[in-house]
């Protein structure tokens, strides 16, 4: 057969013209595999074009001034309803109040909550004045002076505004006190780079001195992507406020929240402030968002700025930020295209880490497995299930007495042998690992603490002590992740757990942080940080409820403003402590987040419940962490909260099958949820879904690797991938891997059907495939192929079956399926041709060993690009040199083939072994032809 199955391979040189040919009558369809020629992610596929929708704010729905019953009312202070900008984001006003503060008070018939505000900024409220824009190395400065003080305490009074544009994509603006220095985020935009002199940036900046005020337009077509004269600029030392008008009402992001992938803009708000909560102000935040503009061409803001906020959003379309400290540092990010967006702002806040290949397969976890015995059961039993598991997971049940870096010798005394036995198996092994260090042991009996103590690495209250809060151990001190010290005290406790327990990964989690008592067991004191002027709305209503004294002294800065970042700095230390311990990729899992967290992190969504809406909400829920730099995310699989059901937990299964990182997690009280436990039709259909995973990873991990070098998304939003769709704006119940793989599963309770859209041009349906002896999975060995205008399908979908359609023109490299990846990384490659409807597909594969560190910046990896095309002859085919050590190609499978070919070659040579099938579901008729080239 074909020279590219010819035992293991040395080199990919060997390869050289490895092709295809089918040969029909008239013409040859050739396959070349291309090691190394360039190819730009840019494809031929024509997006339909669609006219920019002119007035995005007429679509919007605004409560209307019912004295008149029109949108547009101009009310006595000259402003329309839905452009009041609130004079009282920091407390409700009467009249007296309002007017006091220079305000139009024009009260509206429905309730002043949640609607419009009553108390409003009139036109050109007064604010600061700008002086001139003198250049500066980086771009310009101006400073900014208040004539008259606002009605805020502590004003201040001057500011000095630095313009500097980093890019042509990229404009850099901050607003600080030239007088005295103010906290600023550190760690995370250390990476980014900019250019001195940029020519011809796609942006425009103009000013408004009086009161100060910026707009910035897209160059191209003048259109207004931020306009802040709208409101008033206020600096306090604890209250900063700016508003902004919006180019479109679709906006997504200033997570994390429970939202759909836009956000609702219709006098709502958000507030950024971590917390162990699964409701309201969620674990992590991230004050960036992306803007469609409505014609495929698409925005960015990030403001980076780690204190308590409040982001207050209305229909015309506007935003407010209030943050209770800091400076303001925004970056605007100018696309055009919501891809490019994505990448400017990944630029910015530092491309993704490269995962580990193992951390992309399917990981069991639930806290209640209380014994190194209960632990290798639910392995047997997934193993004599067949269904694929490569890490095993124990939560605070191991520890003993609930303490970090212990592990309990009765239940689990032999940790160390059973992690070993999991090795074994070629599966790996993670474990929870709180923050908060028990303060409670007998001294001498936890060194963690006492070496702790030592060496001053742990959260000190506002008069000098060890602030202690209450979490699973009792009471506990709190490591300060920012102090250099810290880090090492953690890397070593990390050595010497490792040393007798060689876990792979670690999971971070309570690092919002929480604590079981408000701020600390002493409480907190009476002070304008754990009080502030404004509090931004958060739940309980205290920066410091169900966290710590926001008073408490870190080595950079106070709790106050790095509160937020304790998440992001676990994570840093806990990779750093990973790498040097065991020098390979870290793996690392947290729950709290800020932007940076992919350079050093996955993400789950934290505490769902086992329910239909929350399976629903877990899409946008990943999606959002692809825009936010963190790729590697993914909700429990099957819910954490609550019983799940087997219909809940097979569609979860399936879902959670296309979720970057797949685990199956439940709490402590529940009826469990592992696949072995359900009937046999649920296990199979589960085995179905993550087999089909494991199938996929080779793409998988190329999308990975694009995120990590490029800063892209993975897990991708349909408007990323088709953004002159207007279909695809807000659509949330499907995804992409990718440009290629569309996603669409079902998500309703009883359902065995999904309507899903296709977007424009011809999508094959993909089906598990794998006839593999150990694995046993039933195989469907026929494609449907569709072609779409744009629209919605209605799609067949029993519970054995989640819709995954493969976009035409694509190549998806597949493998071999097997029980852990480290046996599926020997098995053959395959791959899934989708012929475009001029017969030309193409795709890539990025391979290394999947977990030595930098391998791509060090060179040592393959990437093969994959071309299918149509030629006339045989002497035309391209050849090509690479190298690949090692892999062999088994399969080919082609979607779409015109007619039955007559014969099939590879490699200059016949191919005997071929299939085809005609496509039943096609218009005009097409096969799929399947050929093993071993
Ligand atoms: O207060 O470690 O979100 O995944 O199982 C609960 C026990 C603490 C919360 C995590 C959850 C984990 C649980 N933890």
């Amino acid at each position: 057969m074909a020279r590219i199955c010819c035992g293991p391979l040395h080199t990919f040189a060997l390869l050289t013209s490895v092709f295809l040919i089918l040969v029909h009558k008239d013409k040859n369809v050739s396959f070349a595999f291309s090691p190394s020629a360039e190819w730009q992610h840019s494809t031929n596929i024509s997006y339909r074009s669609v006219q920019f929708r002119e007035n995005l704010s007429s679509n919007v729905t605004v409560s209307a001034d019912p004295r008149t019953h029109t949108r547009y009312v101009r009310d006595q202070c000259g402003i329309a309803v839905e452009s009041r900008i609130n004079c009282g984001c920091d407390r409700s006003l009467s009249r007296a109040d309002c007017e006091a503060r220079g305000c139009c008070y024009v009260p509206l018939p429905q309730s002043g909550l949640g609607g419009p505000p009553w108390c409003f900024y009139p036109v050109r409220y007064p604010g600061y004045k700008m002086g001139p824009l003198l250049p500066t190395e980086k771009g310009q400065r101006a400073t900014l002076a208040r004539s008259a003080p606002s009605y805020l305490p502590r004003d201040i009074p001057t500011l000095q505004l630095d313009l500097m544009p980093e890019t042509l994509g990229r404009l850099h603006l901050t607003l600080k006190d030239p007088a005295s220095p103010r906290y600023e985020v550190p760690f995370v935009t250390s990476q980014s780079r900019g250019h001195k002199d940029i020519q011809n940036p796609l942006y425009d900046v103009d000013f408004q001195p009086d009161p100060f005020g910026f707009i910035v337009r897209r160059k191209s077509n003048g259109r207004v992507l931020l306009n802040t004269t709208i409101g008033p600029l206020l600096f306090a030392d604890q209250y900063v406020q700016l508003s902004t008008s919006m180019a479109s009402s679709v906006i997504s992001g200033l997570g994390e929240h429970y939202t759909p992938i836009t956000l609702d803009l219709n006098w709502t708000s958000v507030s950024l402030w971590n917390r162990d909560m699964a409701s309201a102000n969620l674990y992590g935040s991230h004050p960036f968002f992306l803007v469609q503009e409505g014609d495929g061409q698409a925005h960015g803001v990030f403001l980076l700025n780690s204190n308590a906020m409040e982001v207050f959003l209305q229909p015309a379309p506007a935003l407010t930020w209030v943050t209770v400290g800091g400076i303001l540092d925004f970056y605007i990010f100018l696309g055009p295209s919501p891809q490019s967006v994505v990448q400017q702002y990944h630029e910015v806040i530092g491309y993704p880490m490269m995962p580990p290949y193992w951390s992309l397969g399917f990981h069991l976890c639930r806290w209640g497995y209380t014994s190194t015995n209960i632990t290798r059961t639910v392995v047997q039993l997934m193993r004599q299930a067949k269904i694929p598991l490569d890490v095993q997971w124990n939560d605070l049940d191991y520890a003993d007495q609930r303490r970090v870096f212990t592990f309990d010798l009765q239940r689990f005394g032999d940790l160390p042998r059973m992690v070993e036995e999991f090795h074994q198996l070629g599966m790996k092994y993670v474990l929870i690992l709180d923050p908060g260090i028990s303060s409670a042991s007998p001294p001498g009996s936890y060194k963690p603490f006492d070496d702790g103590l030592k060496r001053g690495v742990f959260i000190k209250n506002s008069t000098g002590q060890i602030l202690i809060g209450k979490v699973w151990p009792g009471p506990t001190a709190f490591p300060d992740f920012t102090n250099p010290t810290t880090q090492d005290w953690w890397t070593d406790c990390i050595r010497v757990f490792h040393s007798k327990v060689p876990v792979d990964g670690l999971w971070i989690d309570m690092n919002e942080p929480s604590n079981f008592v408000q701020g600390s067991v002493d409480g907190c004191p009476d002070s304008d940080l754990e009080k502030p002027p404004y509090t931004p709305g958060v739940i309980g209503g205290q920066l410091n409820a169900g966290t710590l004294c926001v008073s408490a002294q870190q080595y950079l800065s106070n709790h106050y403003n790095l509160h937020n970042l304790y998440g992001l700095t676990e994570a840093i230390a806990t990779h750093r402590a990973l790498l040097k311990v065991k020098s390979t990729r870290p793996f690392v899992l947290s729950r709290s987040s800020f932007p940076g967290l992919g350079r050093f992190s996955a993400h789950w969504t934290g505490d769902v419940r086992s329910d239909w809406e929350q399976l629903r909400f877990s899409i946008p829920g990943v999606l959002l962490f692809g825009l936010y730099g963190v790729p590697l995310v993914g909700a429990d699989v099957c819910g954490f909260g609550g019983d799940t059901t087997e219909e809940l937990c097979v569609r979860w299964t399936q879902l959670g099958a296309f979720y970057p990182f797949m685990r199956n997690h439940n709490d402590k009280p529940n009826a469990p949820q592992e696949p072995f436990v359900f009937s046999q039709q649920a296990q199979d259909a589960m085995r179905t879904a993550i087999t089909l995973r494991y199938s996929l990873l080779p793409f998988l991990y190329t999308l990975f690797h694009h995120t990590h070098s490029s800063g892209s998304t993975v897990a991708r939003p349909l408007f990323l991938e088709f953004p002159t769709d207007p279909d695809c704006q807000t659509i949330d119940r499907q995804f992409l891997w990718g440009s290629s793989l569309l996603i669409s599963p079902v998500l309703e309770e009883g359902a065995l059907e999904v309507t899903a859209y296709l977007p424009p041009g011809t999508w094959y349906s993909l089906f598990l495939m794998f006839t593999n002896g150990n694995l046993q999975i039933s195989t469907k060995c026929y494609s449907a192929s569709y072609y779409s205008k744009g629209q919605y399908i209605l799609f067949p979908a029993p519970l054995d079956t989640i819709n995954v359609h493969v976009r035409e023109g694509s190549i998806i490299p597949q493998q071999v399926p097997a029980l852990t990846t480290t046996a599926s990384r020997r098995n053959p490659f395959t791959l899934i041709v989708a012929l475009s409807v001029g017969n030309w597909a193409k795709g890539e594969l990025f391979w290394d060993d999947g977990e030595s560190l930098d391998t791509f910046e060090h060179g040592n990896y393959s990437y093969v690009l994959f071309f299918a095309e149509e030629v006339q002859n045989r002497e035309n085919f391209v050849k090509l040199n690479g190298s690949l050590d090692g892999l062999v190609l088994g399969e080919v499978r082609v979607f779409g083939v015109r007619a039955p070919p007559t014969s099939v070659w590879a490699n200059g040579q016949k191919v005997h072994d071929f299939s085809y099938s005609q496509d039943t579901k096609v218009c005009n008729k097409r096969f799929i032809l399947i050929f093993k080239m071993c």
